[in-house]
């Protein structure tokens, strides 16, 4: 036991990640199954400069990411070689990296960001990563915002407005912390401020998130399959949300925030506006929400960008 005690010393020591699963050291073989990577030699060699991983919801959308930071921090791909998806051979997630950023969708909704953090987190400490950020690059619905504004996490809430993230292990419930780093939450809306109208980066603004476990009637909307209250009730909430600081409602932001804080890794939730849900329910059209989808693309490019001169 005390042999054994000693080699998970070892592996954890200089490490910033916190909290880390303590089982992990002895394990001979871990097969990350859903990204489809395995712990070995190659992964650390082919991971250990990674300095930022963007996750957003869908896989398109984090292809054409991948292609935009490229672009944006100068990569080169070896000559005859095409961006690839790492995680192809799953089917769960879209995985790519460029250089030293990893670009990969994470599906909606908690447990399956969830997830995919689990093995993120160990990608990285496997791979002997240091200094990494997280960003979730996403869409939601704004409070008493203009759509299309860029939302920045102050705290990620649940339905009753508490920062916490919870859930059940072992049959109790385990809670943990969800609100942000101010220091980079102040950061990337100042990188806004700076570019506000500038470059396709429209308002950018912080504030309280809520994250809901469903879309329809977890955001307390009137368009859904079932719907047991009135309109009346219904914008009620709404502005008890505005009330209550809270600028926008998605769905992932609370196990993000909270799997982050634990493990002590640095990390942010920017996402831009489809609708003001206290003038409705629908999002806007496709193609603006296309347009809306590039903001926050764009916002985060300019922190990695500014952060990689400094590296
Ligand atoms: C925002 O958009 C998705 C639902 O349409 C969900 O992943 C989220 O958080
Ligand atoms: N995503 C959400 O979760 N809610 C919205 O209203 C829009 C996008």
């Amino acid at each position: 036991v005390v042999e054994s005690d000693c080699e998970i010393e070892k592996e954890f020591a200089n490490l910033s990640i916190m909290n880390l699963n303590r089982h992990l050291a002895v394990l001979e073989n871990d097969y990350l199954y859903h990204i489809s990577l395995e712990k070995s030699e190659r992964l650390r060699k082919a991971f250990s400069d990674v300095k930022f991983v963007c996750m957003g919801g869908s896989p398109k959308r984090m292809h054409q990411f991948a292609h935009y930071i490229k672009e944006e921090i100068g990569f080169q791909l070896p000559i005859g070689v095409a961006l690839q998806n790492i995680s192809e051979e799953s089917d769960r997630y879209a995985m790519y990296k460029i250089g030293p950023v990893i670009s990969v969708n994470h599906g909606i909704g908690c447990p399956s960001i969830s997830i995919l953090l689990n093995e993120l987190i160990k990608l990285i400490h496997y791979a002997g990563c240091k200094d990494v950020t997280f960003f979730r690059i996403g869409t939601c619905g704004g409070v008493g915002v203009e759509p299309g504004t860029i939302v920045v996490t102050s705290e990620a809430v649940d339905g009753m407005f508490r920062a916490e993230y919870r859930q059940i292990v072992l049959g109790k419930e385990q809670v943990r912390k969800t609100k942000c780093d101010e220091k980079l939450v102040q950061e990337i809306v100042d990188i806004g401020k700076k570019f506000e109208n500038k470059e396709g980066i429209e308002k950018v603004t912080s504030g309280k998130t809520l994250c809901a476990n469903d879309f329809y009637e977890g955001q307390g909307r009137l368009d859904g399959a079932f719907c047991d209250y009135n309109a009346e009730e219904k914008m009620g909430f709404l502005r008890k949300c505005r009330d209550n600081e809270i600028k926008n409602i998605e769905m992932e932001s609370l196990c993000f925030s909270g799997l982050l804080n634990y493990a002590n890794i640095r990390a942010a939730v920017i996402c831009v506006t489809l609708v003001d849900r206290l003038n409705g329910d629908q999002v806007v059209s496709h193609d603006l929400n296309l347009q809306f989808q590039e903001r926050p693309f764009k916002l985060v490019a300019k922190y990695i960008k500014e952060q990689l001169k400094t590296k």
